[in-house]
């Protein structure tokens, strides 16, 4: 079988998604106009042309101002069952969803309203599609610790609907230090812990989210390679990476796909995987990612199956299910 026909049939796991990142402009217009909620946009195409970021500030800018349409649990169940729609397409058997609560509560709207619509979705994507999902809960690091504090707080009463916590937004100037100790506080609820680290920032805050957060994951973690030390560590503690390909282009984070290090980092030996990030706005969704970067970088066979057997095995499933995918 030709790789590209492997990759689309093949059963996968999803470990690095915003759920507000799958805000088709098609989705905002139709809940923007039911909520009578203004956007500075007259049309879907306008919306895709605002699509050019040249960092990942210019992304979040937009990212923040698209998600301000939401604000009934309706709207996010519609949000979250339109990305489980693509997984049902693209045989995403299993995927980890980070959702950014503190994007909502700043606006008014509860964590009850946001948790509650992505619940259901995630019930019936269950029921329907057989789709498997985990929630992870990502602190905005642009924000306060307080802030963080807070959201862990109001997170408690559905803690059995939260597998682990996050760290996300604007990486440059917030290293993982500045949230140690909620992190240590999440830790002790019981959440496994990923941060992203390494995307736009240095190979210093791969180490401070590996030292300090005791993290489980990395989101991202490009800029490990500048430091042949974090390889080593990376290597020996079979530390995975939830690589974005789409992503990494569309932020300038990696300027062509053809120079793209997923390639390197298994050379190396790091445990990477495949991940769509926020696939409305980078260009598409997890089989588009795979297809790109195997064209782009000549991927065999072997290598694909390594990234999606990756994916199960450090996915936080249980040892148990993840043998079935293994
Ligand atoms: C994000 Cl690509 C990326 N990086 C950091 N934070 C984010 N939130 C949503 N997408
Ligand atoms: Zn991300």
């Amino acid at each position: 079988m030709d790789i590209i026909s492997y990759i689309k049939k093949v059963p996968k796991a999803e470990l690095h998604l915003h759920i507000e990142g799958t805000f088709e402009p098609e989705l905002m217009f139709e809940i923007a106009q039911r909520n009578e909620v203004k956007i500075p946009y007259n049309s879907v195409e306008e919306v895709k042309k605002a699509y050019q970021f040249n960092c990942l500030q210019d992304f979040l800018d937009i990212y923040y101002a698209g998600a301000s349409v939401l604000l009934y649990e309706q709207d996010f169940y519609d949000l979250t069952m339109a990305y489980f729609k693509h997984c049902a397409e693209e045989n995403v058997v299993h995927t980890e969803i980070m959702f950014d609560p503190q994007t909502h509560t700043k606006r008014g709207v509860s964590f009850e309203t946001v948790i509650s619509g992505i619940k259901r979705a995630q019930d019936d994507a269950e029921k329907n599609f057989g789709i498997t999902s985990y929630l992870i809960m990502s602190y905005l690091r642009h924000l306060s610790e307080e802030d963080a504090f807070e959201t862990l707080e109001q997170s408690l009463s559905y803690k059995h609907l939260i597998k682990a916590v996050g760290l996300d937004s604007s990486e440059k100037g917030n290293p993982p230090s500045k949230f140690q100790k909620v992190f240590a506080a999440s830790v002790k609820e019981g959440y496994k812990i990923v941060a992203h680290a390494g995307e736009e920032g240095p190979a210093e805050y791969v180490w401070e989210a590996l030292d300090l957060l005791k993290i489980d994951r990395i989101d991202h973690g490009n800029n490990s390679l500048t430091d042949e030390k974090l390889v080593n560590y990376l290597v020996e503690n079979k530390m995975a990476l939830t690589v974005c390909p789409l992503s990494n282009t569309a932020l300038r984070v990696v300027d062509d796909l053809k120079q793209h290090p997923i390639k390197k980092m298994l050379d190396l030996g790091i445990k990477a995987t495949v991940n769509s990030d926020d696939p409305a706005y980078f260009g598409g969704y997890i089989t588009q990612n795979y297809t790109e970067i195997i064209e782009a970088l000549n991927l065999s066979l072997e290598e694909v199956k390594t990234l999606v057997s990756n994916s199960f095995e450090y996915s936080f499933l249980d040892e148990e299910t993840k043998k079935k995918y293994l």
